[in-house]
């Protein structure tokens, strides 16, 4: 990565290191590095997606896990389930950081669990992760993604016969409560607010970023998104190329 004076990574370092509370927020942007790709980029899934008439919100909704679970699984685990990713750059800077007490907290629309791989702690997951799965019985049986057939058929708990879905959060379901109030507090507590990979246009996410009440709101994605006239720093570019950076610079200074 090239950089000339007046460099908008300095700016982004010199917060950094002077920060007392850096909380990140992301979103699928993060992880098309690590190949698994986003919904609104020209090879996301939502422009990749072709065929049958069902919109990839209908394939992500509760309605479809019900209406229809053979098609919803066979979406979810064709499109959304990558046992093989990996971290990448984004993800292992923002855990070194956090380990050398730089970053108080990743806020994600993830739910890929790249972030745990990486190292992370304190991770808020929005929208819950495919890495958990719980049967839909009473008992909400608990399943680790590993224990799901590695294949887009309808899982099926072994003790109760009830289907078991991922712990994700689908379109027509709310987010988890607990998990929005610490982000919230994460986010006003911040003095810096860094923002990546994501197109901030999914609500209720994309709202939480109005409790920020600081001047140091960077915002690192490769589109525009509605929030960038209210960013103090916009830097175009990729978040793992741009964090990765960072990072070094932050840890040798
Ligand atoms: P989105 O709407 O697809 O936006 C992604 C944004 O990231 C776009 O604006 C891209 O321009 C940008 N982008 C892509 N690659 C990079 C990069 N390397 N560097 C910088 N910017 C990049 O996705 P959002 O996260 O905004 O939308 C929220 C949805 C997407 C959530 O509900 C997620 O669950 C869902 N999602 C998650 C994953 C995942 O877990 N990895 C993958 C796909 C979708």
């Amino acid at each position: 990565m090239t950089r000339t004076i007046n460099d908008p990574l300095d700016t982004l370092t010199s917060w950094l290191a002077g920060s007392r509370s850096t909380v990140f927020f992301g979103g699928a942007g993060v992880s098309t590095a690590s190949g698994i790709p986003d919904f609104r980029s020209a090879a996301g899934l939502y422009a990749t997606q072709r065929g049958d008439g069902r919109s990839p919100e209908y394939m992500l909704s509760h309605e479809c896990l019900v209406d229809e679970p053979e098609e919803f699984f066979k979406f979810h685990r064709t499109n959304l389930v990558h046992p093989d990713a990996k971290p990448n750059r984004a993800h292992t800077a923002l855990a070194e950081l956090e380990k050398a007490g730089r970053l108080a907290a990743v806020i994600t629309q993830n739910i890929d669990g790249l972030h745990q791989m990486a190292g992370s702690k304190t991770v808020y997951e929005l929208h819950g992760s495919v890495e958990r799965n719980y049967c839909m019985g009473a008992a909400h049986h608990f399943y680790p993604l590993d224990e799901i057939p590695d294949e887009p058929v309808v899982p099926i708990c072994p003790k109760c016969g009830a289907i078991v879905r991922p712990d994700v959060v689908l379109y027509g379901e709310m987010l988890d409560p607990a998990t929005i109030d610490a982000s919230i507090e994460a986010i006003e507590r911040a003095d810096v607010l860094i923002v990546g990979g994501t197109s901030l246009n999914v609500y209720p996410a994309a709202g939480l970023l109005q409790y920020y009440r600081g001047r140091k709101l960077a915002l690192i994605n490769l589109s525009t998104t509605p929030m960038d006239s209210r960013a103090d720093l916009v830097i175009a570019d990729r978040v793992d190329e741009v964090l990765g950076e960072v990072c070094d610079r932050v840890l040798q200074s």
